[in-house]
């Protein structure tokens, strides 16, 4: 009988010696690769739910496939494992982080294998184990030794930018005249080292910056932005105030354009492309400097995307934040706008822009507009944001909506410069009594003669020509991206390769990497700002007087370039060896969750363009192709409860209730029928519950598809599958579900189909499994038939490989394992044990279902499915040779007859006369009349 327990057992341990020798990659660099690769999981404590290993077993599949190709492939699979959730864990219960990290591994390790998934054991990682993180350190130092030298768009050493510096100063290097000046090569050298410090790392790729943290005091520590909400703590509702801290920036904002541009070239979903895109928020604009009218020595620069509208400009804002508040503020709005600039400081950029009313306070300053000469005046507001585009902004009212909002609160002039469409222009002017319309389909009106009667596009090209002329402005490109905010006040994180002397950051030696994160009995935060690692005072404080950066690294450090390890993990003197790299970079498939489609997935890029410009990696993107795979949802099973009473009622009955829904745990639950005494078991609380049932006695609870979920009661464990019904029917199932990038709920119901496909499959095989139902596993010979097979066992076969292989390389995994199912029904059809039909036919399966396949493999003489070689279809095969025809004699249908496609009419009245069953009906008579209509029909007159 089939066995899936056995079989999977015998085959994982075989699978598994040798380290997972089975699996492992060559590094032979004659053979065409295949890297494949799956966003490595965070090992979490409650193991893997079934949601998980979708994309897992997708991408086993194809690297099976693959192999069966002839390629070699590179499948590996590593562990995330730095993060908050082990630390707090370590906080609650005391276990070090490194402890619970292991235990968490084994178990998902475990599980893995449980499904038959062949990785490349011998290449894992694990992103806490020093030997891995001494290279993030490495790579951290070598993009803080770099500087973007905007004239190349590159990154280069910084020793290239002091070589500069100290022969031409800065003179050739715009990019810093804005903060520095400009200064010679004399001047360089006469600059303190903190002054030399304070250029570098203004053009460093990691540098360090005055940033504002959250910080809790009633915590006692610093809270990421999620943990806050409406300025107060979510644990707790505590206040949260903004206070700026010493961190480390990495300057992805200097790769924007070609973070934006090399997307073009990557197979990549386009939703997750548009969302990177919108991330990096590329705006073509202009900037414009409007002269302060009392002190036309002060311009406030603005950032426009509308140059066009600039005579609607009826007022002006600056951020709070803006340097030239201070300046501009009359003494009468002094306190009004000082105490506007402290409220907004604490309030969190993503409330500012959200925020619903406009607030704002005069600052007695007016500027003259540069175009028409009006005299506006200037305001500040939170709603315009101090680190985008020049932080101050021209206000046009009638045709930019918040700006709308504001001149009405404000009562500023609304003077439209653009019609609506084909409005009018009084009709146009009528809208603003409504709303501000943004005027890009119409004329341009009220405005100066070189612009008024241009289309928006027109004006806007025109106005940038004359602020160009005028030296008062220019065409500009801006982008959302923001500067990287790399420190986090943690403690189970990579620590920076560091040290402070005399205030100031100097790199550790290399040869003196891994900087080792040190043991701490307490992970708690200090009660100060200080981050945890503080408290190792030993490890802080250096015998030459100097001290460690006690921030570490966020979680996103070793996802960003861990694929780069797989190629070379042991290597103990490089990152990666360039052979191997150049060997099997770049990533061929990257398949995981869509919820990676900006952070991970850019900073990812990021680092691996500064790696490429710096000559470490051979390719400037390093994942060609990426696929999201869809979410397994699980059916979460509500029951009712009276509000305030510890008694249940039926869904069939809730309604004449007052009740509040609540989630069971799943396995309580059959069919929609709750089982009362495990439910009763289940918390103390619910031993004594009362339950009003339906009439006929039973407990009905809802079904609800949502989210897999450890908190909704709804997961599916994949062990508690593999145990019942195998690993294959497991892997089969989850493919069958439907599309790979579909969400799909969950239903184990539905797992009988796949397994009784497997055991139909093991009846080809073993026509008499079913006699030996419920007896232990023993291998018997196999009687194949050896004979020839016929052309329509050909057709099946052949048509199943067809579809096997274009599926698997279209990513559509369910309609191989319905073409499958199919395939076997017509061979059990034709009681087929062909050997020629059901060898090919286990090589193709044997992807989706390496278990038992292998098994069958071995029972058919051979070693090693995996090593096998793909069938090729042959089309020959599935071309129909023939065509059936109805024969009817006096107008009934007397046979149906295969012929020849080739035959002619003639032919075909022949062979249709000649035929035995036929010439019965004809009775020794010669027919009246035969008509043949070709490819159709015979009718016989007689
Ligand atoms: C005048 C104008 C007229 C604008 C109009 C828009 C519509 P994106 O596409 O997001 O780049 N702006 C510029 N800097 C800002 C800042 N620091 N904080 C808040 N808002 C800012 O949008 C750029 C537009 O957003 C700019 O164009 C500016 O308003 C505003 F009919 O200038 B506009």
């Amino acid at each position: 009988m089939f066995n899936p327990k056995e079989i999977d057992a015998f085959w994982q341990a075989e699978w598994a010696k040798n380290n997972y020798a089975y699996f492992h990659a060559q590094d032979n660099i004659n053979r065409p690769k295949f890297y494949i690769l799956d966003m490595f999981p965070f090992p979490s404590g409650s193991g893997l739910h079934v949601g998980h290993p979708l994309g897992y077993i997708a991408t086993d599949i194809i690297a099976r496939y693959k192999k069966l190709r002839g390629y070699n492939v590179l499948h590996p699979m590593g562990w995330d494992a730095f993060g908050l959730p082990a630390e707090q864990y370590a906080i609650e219960t005391g276990i070090h982080p490194a402890i619970s990290t292991q235990k968490n591994i084994e178990t998902y390790k475990c599980q893995l294998n449980r499904i038959g998934l062949g990785y490349d054991w011998q290449r894992e990682i694990n992103t806490t184990d020093p030997q891995y993180y001494k290279w993030t350190q490495w790579i951290f130092l070598k993009i803080y030794n770099s500087w973007f030298d905007e004239r190349i768009q590159k990154a280069r050493p910084i020793e290239t930018l002091i070589e500069e510096v100290e022969k031409h100063g800065n003179k050739n290097i715009p990019q810093s005249h804005a903060e520095f000046g400009i200064f010679d090569a004399y001047m360089w050298d006469k600059f303190s080292e903190k002054e030399k410090h304070a250029f570098l790392s203004s053009q460093r790729l990691a540098y360090l910056a005055d940033i504002e943290v959250n910080w809790c005091s009633a915590l006692g520590t610093v809270l990421a932005n999620e943990e806050v909400k409406d300025g107060l703590s979510e644990r707790g509702g505590h206040p949260v105030e903004r206070i700026p801290m010493k961190q480390w920036v990495m300057r992805i904002t200097a790769y924007s354009s070609r973070l934006l541009e090399d997307l073009k070239d990557l197979d990549w979903p386009e939703s997750i492309k548009e969302m990177q895109r919108n991330w990096i928020g590329q705006s073509k604009g202009a900037e414009i400097a409007f002269p302060v009218a009392e002190n036309p020595h002060l311009s406030i620069k603005i950032f426009t995307t509308r140059a066009d509208t600039v005579c609607g400009a009826t007022f002006m804002i600056l951020a709070p934040e803006h340097e030239l508040v201070a300046k501009i503020t009359t003494p009468e709005q002094k306190n009004a706008v000082e105490q506007y600039v402290h409220q907004s400081k604490n309030k969190p950029e993503r409330e500012r822009i959200a925020n619903k009313t406009k607030t704002g306070v005069f600052t007695g300053a007016y500027a003259i507009n540069p175009i028409n000469k009006a005299k506006i005046p200037v305001y500040i507001a939170d709603y315009v944001i101090a680190g985008y585009g020049t932080g101050a902004i021209m206000c046009v009212p009638a045709h930019d909506e918040r700006d709308y909002e504001f001149a009405k609160i404000y009562n500023l002039p609304i003077i439209p410069v653009l019609t609506d469409g084909d409005k009018s222009a009084e009709e146009s002017q009528k809208m603003l009594e409504k709303h501000a319309y943004n005027g890009l389909d119409g004329k341009v009106i009220n405005s100066i003669p070189e612009i008024n009667g241009l289309n928006s596009a027109q004006a806007e090209n025109k106005i940038i020509e004359i602020v160009t002329q005028m030296g008062i402005g220019k065409g500009v490109i801006n982008y959302k991206l923001r500067d990287w905010l790399f420190s986090r006040q943690r403690y189970w994180g990579e620590p920076f390769p560091i040290v402070y002397k005399n205030g100031l950051p100097y790199p550790v030696d290399e040869k003196e990497l891994p900087v080792i994160l040190p043991e701490l009995s307490d992970y708690k935060p200090t009660g100060t700002p200080e981050p945890p690692l503080s408290k190792a005072k030993n490890w802080v404080h250096l015998p030459d007087g100097s001290t460690r950066e006690t921030n570490t690294m966020p979680n996103w450090a070793g996802s960003c370039w861990y694929f780069l390890r797989y190629i070379d993990p042991n290597n103990p003197n490089q990152l990666v060896s360039p052979d191997k790299e150049k060997y099997w970079m770049n990533v061929d498939l990257y398949v995981g969750g869509a919820e990676h489609a900006v952070l991970h997935l850019l900073y990812a890029r990021f680092w691996h363009k500064v790696l490429y410009d710096l000559g470490y990696v051979s390719h400037k993107e390093p994942f060609q192709k990426l696929i999201n795979q869809g979410m397994i949802l699980g059916v979460s099973e509500y029951i009712y409860k009276l509000k305030s009473e510890n008694t249940f009622v039926s869904y069939g009955k809730h309604k004449d209730y007052d009740t509040q829904a609540i989630r069971v745990n799943i396995h309580f639950v059959q069919d929609n029928v709750l089982d009362i005494e495990k439910f009763k078991a289940w918390r103390p609380e619910y031993k004594d519950a009362e339950f009003i049932c339906d009439d006929d006695g039973s407990f009905k609870t809802r079904s609800e598809v949502e989210k897999m979920s450890k908190t909704y009661y709804n997961v599916i464990n994949p062990d508690e599958i593999c145990d019942k019904y195998g690993a294959d029917a497991f892997r089969l199932y989850e493919m069958f579900l439907g599309p790979l990038t579909d969400s799909k709920p969950w239903n184990t119901n539905g797992i009988d189909g796949v397994y009784r496909f497997l055991k139909k499959l093991w009846r080809l095989f073993y026509p008499d499994a079913d006699q030996h139902e419920g007896k232990p596993y023993s291998r018997r010979p196999l009687q194949l038939d050896e004979n020839e097979p016929t052309a329509e066992e050909l057709k099946i076969l052949h048509t199943f490989l067809k579809k096997c292989q274009e599926d698997i390389e279209n990513y559509a995994f369910n309609t191989v394992v319905s073409a499958a199912m199919i395939c076997v029904n017509e061979l059990s059809r034709l009681n087929c044990r062909k050997r020629a039909i059901l060898e090919p036919f286990i090589i193709a399966l044997s992807p989706f279902a390496p278990h038992i396949c292998e098994e069958l493999w071995f029972l058919m003489g051979y070693k090693q499915i995996f090593n096998a070689k793909f069938p090729e279809y042959n089309d020959t095969y599935l071309v129909e040779n023939t065509i059936r025809y109805p024969v009817q004699v006096n107008g009934k249908v007397r046979a149906n007859l295969d012929l020849p496609k080739s035959a002619t009419t003639e032919e075909v009245q022949r062979l249709v006369l000649e035929n035995a069953d036929v010439q019965k009906y004809l009775q020794g008579k010669t027919p009246k009349k035969v008509i043949v209509v070709p490819g159709k029909i015979v009718n016989i007159v007689l």
